[in-house]
């Protein structure tokens, strides 16, 4: 079938072609309801129920939805979406959805309707809590990223899979530009609150940090260490109290590790400078950093672990060698790792943070403050975060280091 864009009218006749969706959802596609959610800055996102349960179907559009048609972008990125829900769901089965019905002309894929999951950062806004998080955040990074990477997988192998994700190129553009370049000058779709013209020129003409991202940049380009959710912020991540499901892996390709794992750390981080703009007067309960810093160390320990619960005898990864032929060393290698992918999140989390309030894609846990002065406010001390982040990294040689830097900015507004 040549590819059309589905829409509320159409979406029920084109699923109900499909056996195993017409069984899910039960009775004829005529009880059927369709509602077409997309809110990300991409898809089309339909939530199909029938008499008998229901699904999620999401269409790739020929262009980014939030811009419109004057920028194309491949159908492409849902085969690179359904290769990775299908890796990822292989490494880390509870925290994907379940992969239902792919069609690569339709460029669309169907999964088990995540309910009553919300996406994360609607709820963070509203201040829910939820005791899982974490940890379920901590063990999606940790399986996809240590086992996708030179540990794991023998080099032969792995060169196959990195070949596997090469041409998702138009999502990596993406990153590329939004995220390492065009926050530091001109780019024609870039905005920001008013009040903040003085630190956007200021980061224009900031050398040492325009070099500093230039250096993430690079490492983003040619670090492909693992499979990469490649988008890991909250709009990303489905919640109840009990689950959490990872989604949206179209960035999907082999990348640094600390990639991943900066962008969340900086969407929790983001969602905590909000906070005294969100809630002004009230004191913040901390949770959030908190939840940072369960996410990270329970990343590092589970990474550690995987690590040490490789078979000794087994070939392994390329990575793994050191663990048999010097088994001594291998504590320090693993802490140096460790070590190496928490400096590289450093960096990436202060790129994210810095184009979500100076570039084209910006986050709704700030655009919501709708106190222009309040959000001014907030956004300046977390764009000079970022700028410590990135330019003296030393300073943070762990996670307690940056929730001491963070706490101040945190205080009632
Ligand atoms: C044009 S796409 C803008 C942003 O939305 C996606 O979710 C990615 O974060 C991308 O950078
Ligand atoms: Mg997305």
């Amino acid at each position: 079938m040549s590819y059309f864009a589905l829409s509320e009218a159409t979406a029920a006749a084109h699923l109900a072609t499909v056996p195993v969706i017409h069984r899910i959802l039960g009775g004829t596609s005529a009880d059927w309801t369709v509602r077409e959610v997309g809110d990300g800055n991409l898809n089309l996102v339909f939530l199909v129920t029938g008499p008998d349960g229901g699904v999620a179907a999401k269409q790739a559009l020929p262009y980014v939805r939030m811009i419109g048609e004057s920028w194309p972008l491949p159908l492409s990125r849902a085969y690179y979406e359904r290769l990775a829900l299908a890796d990822q769901g292989r490494l880390a089965s509870a925290r994907v959805p379940a992969l239902l019905h792919h069609d690569d002309d339709m460029a669309l894929t169907v999964m088990a309707l995540l309910t009553p999951h919300r996406a994360l950062r609607g709820a963070l806004i509203e201040g829910l809590r939820y005791p899982l998080l974490a940890d379920h955040l901590a063990e999606f990074l940790a399986n996809t990223l240590f086992y996708t990477s030179d540990l794991a997988v023998p080099a032969a192998q792995k060169k196959k899979r990195i070949a596997a994700y090469l041409g998702n190129t138009a999502m990596c553009r993406i990153t590329e530009d939004l995220i390492f370049d065009e926050p530091y000058f001109d780019a024609p779709m870039n905005w920001h609150t008013a009040g903040l013209e003085d630190v956007v020129a200021a980061f224009k003409a900031d050398t040492p940090l325009r070099l500093a991202v230039q250096d993430l940049k690079a490492r983003f380009l040619a670090a492909p260490e693992a499979l990469l959710h490649g988008d890991l912020h909250t709009g990303s991540i489905m919640v109840t109290d009990q689950d959490t499901k990872v989604i949206d892996p179209e960035f999907a390709f082999y990348g640094p590790i600390g990639f991943d794992v900066g962008m969340i750390l900086a969407n929790f981080w983001l969602a905590a400078f909000a906070e005294p703009g969100q809630r002004p007067g009230v004191p913040s309960d901390g949770w959030l950093l908190l939840q940072a810093a369960r996410l990270w160390n329970g990343f590092a320990d589970r990474f550690g672990s995987h690590w040490r619960n490789l078979d000794p005898l087994a070939e392994g990864g390329a990575l793994h060698a050191i663990g048999r032929h010097a088994p001594a060393l291998r504590e320090t290698a693993i802490a140096a790792r460790i070590d190496m992918i928490w400096r590289d999140a450093l960096g990436f989390a202060g790129c994210e943070i810095i184009r979500r309030i100076l570039g084209l894609a910006h986050v709704a846990d700030l655009e919501s403050i709708a106190d222009v002065e309040q959000r001014e406010a907030c956004e300046r001390r977390a764009l000079s975060f970022a700028r410590a982040l990135l330019l003296m990294p030393d300073h943070f040689p762990e996670i307690a280091a940056v929730h001491r830097a963070i706490a101040p900015a945190l205080l009632p507004a």
